[in-house]
């Protein structure tokens, strides 16, 4: 007699939240952020366990999905966008900070990228995985990311400081 076979239960997508100054929370699955503007890129890094490791990534440019979550930022003067930061976190834990200026196309404008497949291999039930292409080490290329806050430091401005 043979066993009863389980019924195939697709997983459930992963889903990658926007939080902290943004008008409004933002949740997206692998699949939305597919359907942005979507860049590739060969990248190669070192890992201290594993050594050099090579892959080719494709999705959106982390800051065009930033900047669609409508973070309060006033991106009409540059200095004061500079006490802005992002924390990226993995499912495991893993977190890393990139600063608003390294994404900002009018300081570092990296490419860096919110990955929807790595190598060919959709990420949709995994989660998107950041990729830094400028560093060296391979330990900013969080995998399963599940969570973007945005959020400054220090002090805010006095009002009618100067927005150069
Ligand atoms: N979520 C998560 N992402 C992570 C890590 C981790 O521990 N957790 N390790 C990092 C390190 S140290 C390296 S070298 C790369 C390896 O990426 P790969 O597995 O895609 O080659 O993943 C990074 N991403
Ligand atoms: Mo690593």
């Amino acid at each position: 007699m043979s066993r009863p076979v389980a019924p195939a239960v697709p997983a459930a997508p992963a889903v990658v939240r926007f939080h902290g100054r943004l008008d409004e929370p933002l949740e997206l699955t692998v699949a939305q952020l597919r359907a942005r503007q979507a860049h590739r890129v060969e990248v190669s890094f070192d890992c201290l366990s594993e050594g050099e490791q090579n892959h080719c990534f494709e999705g959106p440019k982390l800051w065009d999905v930033v900047r669609e979550a409508r973070p309060q930022v006033d991106l009409r003067g540059r200095k004061q966008r500079l006490r802005y930061l992002l924390t990226v976190t993995g499912a495991d834990g893993h977190c890393a900070v990139l600063s608003w200026a390294e994404i900002d196309p009018e300081f570092g404008g990296q490419q860096i990228l919110l990955a929807t497949s790595v190598d060919g291999t959709p990420l949709d039930s995994a989660g998107p995985q950041l990729v830094v292409p400028a560093d060296h080490c391979g330990a900013r290329y969080i995998s399963a990311v599940t969570e973007i806050w945005v959020g400054a430091t220090g002090r805010r401005p006095a009002p009618g400081a100067s927005a150069r």
